[in-house]
């Protein structure tokens, strides 16, 4: 028998944002029991116990919560993973902060915890004073104070196992020397060779990993790294989420990792098909062709699109699905509507009699399908989607309204106007007008927009 520690597959709730219910988690933990993923990781960003306020024990009614769930896991075999994140303030070398950890991880041990995680992500990379007398890194401080609390951790539970979230945890960040000059290669060295470390790819929202990029950081860290999946995150856009399958990775890549744990969208009921997806990749043999996952796992999911009215179909949902497919990238359906739509407002629609056809269809399905999730059954669902869904019926609404105008003789090029998308209350409000002083080139840089300054 191999003594590797097992491949971790599943979920981690680590995003910005309300954490998930009690029934949210339980239906969570029976997916991943049917799927065969095999963790979770405790870790809402917005739990103020398990960031700003990390010292603070939890109250009996929260201690009962964190219980429920614990139970919960073990119910459906899932491994439970408590992650403590204390970066914001602590002090490394101050016995009162490295006491105060050992005493948060003991009452959530007592409340049935075995396995735990420290993350160290998005704190500030400056180090106290009195850290600075005792280290010559960030790197090292979080390191020794890691390996204490390790041990102590062992001591109780001789089985746990314990995961690292770095300050760098991207190509990107540790290029920058986000954290401190070669903080990886300290914390190699450094950590414990039990604790297994995060990274999520060369960005924080990776759009591919490959293999070499794995193993160069795996020679650094002198150890595999773990997956922090932030593919299907939504939480720095309030305005789009994420149900694509999961891609961008070969299978291969499997071999070269401690596990992939996915930090999806904060929506719930929003993650069907990227867990879904996910365990297909983790389990299946031979070649990988997510797009053709997406599309049995959209057809799992329509279940959950049954209305009190009107059907959705399958081809409504695939329609939609891509629309909010990937961070990178759209479903092909939702392509091809933006490059009609594209074509029908440079051109003129009636020398493109196909174009439109296609284009009126496709509009019109949308909008239908974005109307009717008003009417699912599944509530949370609906709710999960209705600002996107209102906002992409807006757009597809403007949009026909100025293609159709198109189409009338002799108002080709005239400006065009709708009652319903009306100034301040249609893409007001400051941000949007702060979003208007810079535009981002396809480079990624910035240059200030041509302004007309209007109120
Ligand atoms: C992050 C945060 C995570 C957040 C994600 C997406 C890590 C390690 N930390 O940087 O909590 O949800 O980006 O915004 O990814």
């Amino acid at each position: 028998m191999s003594n590797e520690p097992a491949f971790l597959s599943g979920v981690i709730e680590g995003f910005y944002g309300p954490p998930w219910s009690h029934a949210e988690r339980v239906v969570l933990f029976q997916w991943m029991q049917d799927w065969g993923l095999n963790t979770y990781m405790y870790a809402p960003k917005d739990d103020l116990k398990h960031r700003a306020q990390w010292r603070e024990l939890y109250s009996e009614t929260e201690s009962s919560e964190l219980q429920a769930i614990i139970r919960a896991t073990d119910q459906h075999q899932i491994g439970f993973f408590y992650a403590l994140s204390p970066g914001l303030d602590i002090t490394y070398s101050a016995t009162a902060d490295q006491d105060q950890l050992k005493q948060k991880l003991a009452q959530v041990m007592a409340l049935g915890a075995r396995n735990f995680c420290l993350l160290f992500d998005d704190i500030p990379d400056q180090m106290h004073p009195a850290d600075v007398r005792c280290w010559d890194s960030l790197a090292a401080a979080q390191a020794a104070v890691t390996n204490d609390l390790y041990r102590w951790v062992r001591e109780h539970q001789p089985a746990a196992r314990f995961l690292f979230c770095p300050t760098p945890y991207c190509g990107r960040m540790a290029r920058s020397e986000h954290g401190g000059k070669d903080y990886l290669s300290i914390l190699g060295r450094e950590l414990h060779q039990e604790i297994d470390v995060f990274w999520t790819g060369q960005e924080i929202i990776s759009r591919e990993i490959t293999v070499p990029q794995t193993r160069d950081l795996a020679q650094l860290m002198q150890r595999k790294p773990l997956l922090w999946e932030n593919l299907h995150a939504n939480d720095y856009d309030g305005r789009r989420f994420f149900c694509g399958p999961y891609s961008g990775r070969p299978r291969e890549i499997l071999q070269e990792l401690g596990g992939v744990l996915c930090n999806p969208n904060c929506e719930f009921p929003l993650n069907f098909v990227p867990w879904r997806t996910l365990a297909r990749f983790v389990h299946e043999q031979g070649a990988w062709e997510p797009h053709q996952a997406y599309l049995e796992a959209l057809r799992e999911w329509l279940p959950h699109f049954a209305t009190v009215g009107a059907p959705i179909t399958f081809d409504d949902l695939v329609l939609f699905g891509d629309s909010f497919y990937l961070p990178y990238e759209e479903g092909p359906e939702a392509e091809t509507l933006f490059a009609l739509t594209q074509e029908l407002l440079t051109v003129d629609p009636a020398s493109r009699p196909e174009a439109l056809a296609q284009f009126r269809e496709r509009t019109a399905r949308l909008k239908a399908c974005c109307a009717r999730m008003a009417e699912l059954r599944h509530r949370p669902l609906f709710h999960a989607l209705y600002r996107r869904t209102w906002e992409l019926r807006e757009e597809l609404d403007l949009l026909q309204r100025c293609v159709e105008q198109r189409t009338l003789p002799g108002r080709l090029n005239e400006p065009c106007r709708s009652d319903f998308h009306l100034p301040h209350t249609y893409r007001g409000g400051l941000v949007a007008r702060l979003q208007k002083l810079l535009v981002q080139e396809a480079d990624g840089s910035f240059t200030v927009a041509p302004v007309t300054i209007q109120k």
